[in-house]
């Protein structure tokens, strides 16, 4: 006879799986003795990962709070709408939609909406700052739209309005798209709304990077500004690994229709309600406090390597990363990255700006941040760690000298403890 209750307990009572236990513990070991910066990572708090962890991965919800495929919705309407709520009132904005699983779906819900295959798209180049969404030749973006790019001043390496006009003006392109995922300095979201304007063009700001420091107000808002505002949630918004859209009311049911059933079936309601629980922790006065923390922990890394020979990319930052261009260095992207992770500094190769290297080698590293920042580091900790980084790439070939400054990585990391209680 079948033990039907056994049987039906079976998901609760699982035996554990050992693998992948050791593999999570192996994560966070790594995470809790390297130095991360990686500009597009975080340390997210426990709360926003328990939820993550929690049944609500087990309902199916296509649709919307109160209109829904499925019964049984009752409990996750209501963190959904939540979420909506507090991302609202959090980016300012009249209407959300907290469905995309990505940045990226964020990205392929907008274009959809508002364009049909073969339509113009300008963005930035990708070698200049841009993101593959945005029209890289082997993204969906790029194969079904026609792309044009504007890159930076050759001379500043900083955006150049009058030349991205000009473009505009000769490319016609039905969408403009602002927004970088390497790009260091302010973006003017006016200035761009005023050329979109020009050409009749629809507005789309990409603020996935930046999102945590726009709420915070230390990056001006694309919100009111932008047709459409894309974003993630796990960047500078510190929250769980996701995407948002905020457009004007008027555009609520294109954009809900594109991502659902448009790009998207149903949603990830743990993660909605992770992304719920993160805007919480970004609405306090605190977390004003953490962007600004991350900007100074960003300028004065960015300054220590200036002052020490490393040629920064525009001169400078005004925002959570910046670039390294290493090209007099005589040292690749690539070998930088090699070098670093040997000691535990983790950052990733970059393009600069009409970088001559492909990709996967790169004249560049880009440094940022958001998770040494979490962790509690300020400026003297970024002193530190520029000593730490301009030292392993001038000894890169002596093996005393890294065994020593691995050390003294474990040991900052270790001094700034995240996920204690593992
Ligand atoms: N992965 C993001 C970044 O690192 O900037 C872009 O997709």
């Amino acid at each position: 006879m079948i033990n039907s209750k056994k049987h039906e307990n079976h998901t609760l009572n699982t035996e554990e799986d050992i693998e992948i236990k050791e593999i999570i513990k192996k994560e966070i070991e790594r995470q809790k003795s390297q130095i991360i910066l990686i500009a597009s990572e975080n340390f997210t708090s426990r709360e926003v990962i328990r939820t993550m962890g929690s049944p609500l991965t087990n309902k199916y919800a296509e649709g919307y709070p109160g209109q829904r495929y499925y019964a049984g919705c009752e409990n996750v309407d209501e963190a959904e709408q939540l979420a909506m709520d507090r991302a609202n009132k959090l980016f300012g904005s009249e209407y959300c939609n907290v469905q995309p699983h990505s940045g990226v779906s964020a990205n392929l819900a907008v274009f959809l909406g508002v364009l049909n295959c073969g339509d113009k798209i300008l963005s930035m180049n990708l070698r200049d700052g841009g993101h593959l969404s945005h029209g890289h030749k082997q993204n969906l973006s790029g194969r079904y739209y026609d792309v044009h790019t504007y890159t930076v001043n050759p001379e500043t390496e900083m955006l150049d309005y009058e030349n991205i006009q000009k473009i505009a003006r000769e490319v016609r392109p039905k969408l403009i798209i602002a927004g970088a995922s390497s790009y260091s300095r302010i973006i003017d979201f006016d200035r761009f709304r005023e050329i979109a304007d020009e050409v009749s063009a629809f507005f789309m700001a990409d603020t996935a990077h930046i999102a945590g420091l726009m709420v915070s107000g230390y990056h001006p808002t694309s919100i009111g500004v932008a047709d459409f505002t894309t974003a993630t949630t796990h960047k500078t918004l510190r929250g769980p690994r996701g995407g948002l859209i905020f457009a004007d009311k008027k555009y609520a049911d294109l954009i809900d229709r594109s991502v659902f059933p448009g790009v998207q079936g149903g949603p990830l309601m743990h993660v909605i309600a992770a992304k719920a629980v993160a805007f919480k922790e970004a609405l306090q006065d605190s977390f004003k406090d953490y962007s600004r923390r991350i900007i100074e922990n960003s300028k004065a890394l960015c300054e220590y390597m200036k002052n020490d020979g490393f040629r920064i990319v525009s001169g400078g930052t005004d925002n959570h990363l910046f670039l390294i261009d290493l090209t007099s260095k005589n040292l690749t992207g690539s070998e930088a990255v090699d070098a670093l992770t040997s000691v535990g500094i983790i950052v990733n190769k970059n393009v600069i700006p009409f970088d001559k290297l492909r990709p996967t080698i790169a004249s560049g590293i880009r440094i940022g941040t958001p998770a040494v920042t979490t962790q509690g580091m300020g400026e003297e900790e970024m002193y530190k760690i520029g000593e730490l980084i301009s030292s392993t790439l001038k000894n890169r070939n002596n093996n005393t000298i890294l065994k020593e400054i691995a050390k003294k990585v474990r040991n900052l990391a270790g001094d700034f403890p995240v996920y204690t209680k593992d």
